[in-house]
């Protein structure tokens, strides 16, 4: 795997609020929480969108964040950049892997045939009970997987048990 001697710079949304803070930029935070799972150091660089910065506009002409520089050139865009990383750095892989893929993929529609049901006996509450089931053993097999923290806004999220609960949780 590639080791890296220098954090890896890269240009985020700056907070419209709270001065020097990270803002809500989802794709920000997908490229932070990817660099966070694969302990990658990096160093955030705040970009104002209501007033772009020249050095960003150089960076990116298309005036979007995030931007991350890899082996000396800007690559922007989440997917993207979410993708050169994982080949990059490939330990520990972002996809799924196909054993676990599955795992409560069928809760959706199940709870949906069971919504749309009229007839009592045609076994969708079962089935949606089963799904719910399944899935239950799972997490106690292979969880938990996240934990729940307030965030500053007061709201309740999700955290994956693996990363630091850092300062951008204050963002999400
Ligand atoms: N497809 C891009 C979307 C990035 C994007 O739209 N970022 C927003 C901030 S969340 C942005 O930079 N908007 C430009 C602007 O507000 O001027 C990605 O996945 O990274």
């Amino acid at each position: 795997m590639a080791a890296l001697s220098d954090p890896l710079e890269i240009c985020v949304k700056a907070s419209v609020t709270v001065p020097n803070k990270l803002g809500d930029c989802p794709f920000t935070q997908r490229v932070l929480l990817t660099l966070e799972e694969k302990n990658l150091p990096y160093d955030t660089k705040l970009v104002d969108l209501a007033n772009k910065p020249e050095w960003f506009l150089k960076i990116n002409p298309e005036g979007k964040v995030p931007v991350i520089k890899l082996d000396e050139k800007w690559i922007g865009d989440s997917d993207a950049i979410t993708q050169a990383l994982d080949e990059k750095f490939p330990e520990p892989p972002l996809a799924t892997p196909p054993e676990k893929a599955s795992a409560g993929s069928k809760i959706f529609s199940s709870f949906i045939g069971f919504l749309k049901s009229k007839d009592p006996n045609d076994g969708t509450d079962e089935a949606l009970l089963n799904e719910l089931v399944s899935f239950n053993d799972y997490i106690k097999e292979n969880g938990p997987l996240y934990q729940w923290r307030t965030n500053f806004c007061g709201r309740l999220v999700p955290w994956p048990k693996t990363l630091p609960y850092g300062d951008f949780i204050g963002t999400l």
